[in-house]
Parts: C-alpha cells; structure tokens; sequence
C-alpha cells in the first residue's frame, strides 16, 4: 500500500500514512526505540528500529494504530533529514510553535506604571511556559514556600493544567528565600528523571533566587544547559540577572518589593491561559504586607489577610503536603481556610503576648523607635510561626500605637529579624542596604542576610551577635533627616 503523505493532524487509524516534522523527545519501549514527532498541526510517537535525537528533523512513513486513546504510528522507515530536506520543515515548524506559543491578550489586575512597564516581560515569560509546554519539555517550578510564593505558583499551575502539557512537571517548595546549589542539583537530576530524553527543560523560580547567595544554584542550572526563567520581587543579583534567560522583576521597571511574586505570576498565567486568578494575586499582596493592597480596590482586606495568613500556617507546618495539588484544592475551599485560620491565629495570639511581655523599646535621638525582642524566648524551633513570621506579627503589635518611624528586631542566638513599618521606609530605613553596608564592613561577621527595605534577615557567626546588633543600632540612629515634625 501506497504512504500518502499527511500532517499530523490529519492521521487515521488504521491508513498508511508519510509524515515530516521535528523530532521533540525520544524514549525507549519494550518493543522500540520510539520518538515523538511534531508538525505545524500536532505531534505524535512513531515506533522505530533505530533511535532519534531530540532536535532532528525527520520523515517517516509507516501504518497508524491505536493505543488507549492515543494514536501512534508503526515506521517501516524513517530517515533523519538534512539541508533543504530540514530547513523546509524548519521553515514551516518555527512560525507554527511562535502562533501556538503567542501570549494571549490581557488587562493588569493593578494598572500602573510600574505593571505597565512590564507588560511584555509578562507576555515574555507567558511566551517560554507556552513553548515549553508545546515541545513537551520538562517544566521544574519551584517557589518559595510562603504565602505569595504559593499563590504564583498557583497562578502558574492553574495555568498550565489549562494549556495541558506533559506529566513531567514538577512542583518544588523552596523553605528558604535562597536557592542552594544542594537543590539545584536535586532539581536537575530529577527533572531529568523520566523516561523521555527531550529538549532542554525549563526551570521556573517564584519568589526567590535573585538573591546573592544563591548565584551558584543559579549557574548549576544554567551549566546543565536548562532555560531558565525568574520571577521574583527580591533585590536581585547582577550575576543572577546575565545568568537567567528571563527575569521578571519590578526592580526594572522602577517598582519594588511590593510588586510581590504572586502579583507578577498572576499576570504571567492570564497570559499564558483563560484563568482567574486576581483573587490569588490579591492574597500574595496580603501575604507579603504589600503597600499596593490599598491600590487593588479590595474590600476584603480583612478575609484576604486570614487567607494568607492559613497559606502561611499550611507552608510552614511540617504536617501538611508541600504540593501544590494540596495548595490549590485548599486555596478554593473556604471552609478548610477558615479552619486553618483560627488555628494559626490562635498561635500567633498566644506568641505575641509572650513577646509583649519581654519587648525592649528604644527611642532613639533622630526619632526612631526600635524595639528589641528575644523571639527566642518565645517561639520553639519547628512550630508554627517561624522566628521570622512571628516577628512579622509582633511587630504589628507594638508598632501599630506609633505614629513615628518603628522598628522591631526579632533576636536569635545568631540571627536579626527585621521590621520596619511605611514611615520608617519613607525616613529612610532600608533593612536591606543596611545588611549589604554591615556584610562590606564587617567581612566575616555574617553567615548571610538579606531581603526587602521593610523586611529582612541575617545570620550571624556566634561570636559576632552583639557586635553586629550593636552596628546595627548605629546604623539606623545615623539615618539623617528623619526627625519628624509631631
Ligand atoms: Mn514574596
């Protein structure tokens, strides 16, 4: 019988059928080697003696069965094209995978200058994800395990559960704000866990990563050959900054911290599939205190802080999955929220008044207010909150009666937790460049440290704690220009 040459579309079971295109992953059956081709209409596994790599182009001809509900196609030949025979295909391929990979057209949830400006990094990253998703490369996102990092990955998994793709996507809880090389590793080698040889993956990190230290993690991924995407609102890194194919970050676009990772996935995904999510964006903002919460026009303040504030005691509690299934499913269940609300709350109640109770208040001459409190004393390694988290709250509490610039420094045996409230930003304060200033001048005092103008952390070596405490205290009673008119 006679092959009549088709696109993949037009496949039937049971004809003889020639087909062209772009071998896009190869793996191995029981019976064959097999790959998987794809055209400008579609893709599918033809069965074939000889292997292929990911990235030939090829012809093949042969009979199309059925298996379960997918169709294959059993080769009696194939060849690897080259030359005219390759750049034929390649010419109708590529535009092919740009149209099914074009960013779909969507409003801001927050429209500003800012989100403005970065539009087309949203339609960008939109754009990656597609294409990734098209060439059935494996997709590793990992997040941040904290209330905004969850909702972005959230936003992106609804997303790509909507385009459907390949089951190897990954989900990956990312406990600190730092990307380790440790886990990068990790990260590669299971991406690569399946029983497909593909196409590069891509690696997506939400919510952290641009940081300093985690430059090496960064280049483990990028020497592995992986396409690297971030979105993240931290600072970031110049060498993060060459090292990834693709940041998204308000930093470039004259914004801050207050753009949160959620917010900026949230745009991502709408661009990327017909998904609601402002909701989720909304939560992120709540979760991360963002300034802009005022800006989105919610009325529900309130529920979207008891919201993030369950996402919160879900991340951090050892007993709760860390999937992102988990999350999502718990994120629309009112009920289940609710429930995890009252126990967190509950927890954070009973820290507070602890903390209250020992809190050290320091008014200092340029007008600041710093309060110092050994959360050590009142928080138990391994619960819920964190020191971190509970010094969030805590803070809250004892700057809440002060109009003035307020600060609270959460204290460990070896670590500060900062923060600062609006004024003390607008005073000046910023935690973070303060850490960077502490890090040059006292070369080997601190293990690490960093995060946002309002909210950051650093790690000390033991010997170093009350020296840096001390700089610290100096440091922000040297912030000029900040006594206020009363
Ligand atoms: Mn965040």
């Amino acid at each position: 019988m006679e092959s009549r040459r088709a696109s993949i579309a037009e496949l039937k079971e049971g004809g003889e059928f020639a087909i062209y295109g772009k071998v896009i992953r190869t793996f191995d059956t029981p019976k064959s080697p097999a790959f998987t081709l794809m055209d400008e209409t579609g893709h599918i596994d033809v069965y074939f003696r000889e292997p292929f790599l990911p990235g030939d182009f090829a012809y093949a001809s042969g009979l199309v069965a059925r298996e379960g509900k997918k169709l294959l196609m059993k080769a009696d030949y194939a060849e690897r094209l080259s030359g005219k025979g390759a750049s034929e295909i390649d010419m109708l391929f590529g535009p092919a995978l740009e149209r099914i990979s074009t960013p779909l057209k969507a409003g801001l949830m927050l429209d500003d200058k800012v989100m403005r400006a970065l539009k087309p990094k949203f339609s960008r990253a939109a754009s990656m994800m597609l294409r990734a998703l098209r060439l059935l490369r494996p997709i590793t996102v990992r997040f941040h395990g904290d209330t905004d990092g969850i909702c972005g990955a959230v936003c992106l998994y609804l997303a790509m559960k909507k385009v459907g793709g390949e089951d190897n996507i990954i989900f990956e809880q990312n406990t600190s704000a730092t990307y380790s090389p440790a886990e990068a590793l990790r990260d590669v080698r299971a991406s690569r866990a399946h029983p497909h040889y593909t196409l590069p993956p891509l690696f997506v990190l939400v919510d952290f990563a641009s940081n300093d230290e985690s430059v090496d993690a960064v280049r483990i991924v990028k020497t592995a050959g992986y396409e690297l995407l971030i979105i993240d609102h931290h600072p970031p890194n110049c060498e993060v900054e060459t090292e990834a194919d693709l940041i998204v970050s308000p930093w470039e676009a004259g914004g801050s911290s207050d753009y949160t990772a959620g917010l900026l996935c949230g745009e991502v995904a709408k661009r990327m599939a017909e998904v609601k999510v402002e909701e989720l964006q909304r939560t992120a903002l709540a979760g991360d205190r963002s300034q802009l919460m005022a800006a989105t026009g919610s009325h529900e303040k309130g529920r979207l802080e008891r919201d993030s504030l369950a996402l919160d005691y879900l991340a951090s509690c050892r007993k709760f999955p860390e999937t992102i299934e988990f999350y999502s499913e718990t994120l629309g269940d009112r009920m289940a929220l609710a429930g995890h609300y009252e126990k967190a709350h509950a927890k954070i109640m009973s820290i507070v008044g602890k903390a209250k109770e020992i809190a050290k208040e320091r008014r200092l001459r340029n007008g600041f207010t710093v309060f110092t409190v050994r959360m050590d004393k009142v928080v138990k390694l391994g619960e819920y909150p964190t020191k971190g988290r509970a010094t969030s709250f805590v803070h809250d509490e004892l700057c809440s009666s002060k109009k003035g610039p307020c600060i609270t420094l959460g204290l460990g045996g070896n670590s500060i937790v900062i923060r600062a409230n609006g004024t003390a930003e607008k005073k000046g304060f910023n935690a973070s460049k303060i850490i960077g200033g502490i890090n040059e001048e006292m070369k080997n005092a601190l293990e690490g440290g960093g995060g946002h103008a309002r909210a950051a952390s650093m790690r000390m070596k033991g010997e170093f704690s009350n020296i840096v405490l001390d700089e610290l205290m100096k440091r922000i009673g040297e912030i000029r220009g900040a006594r206020i008119k009363e």
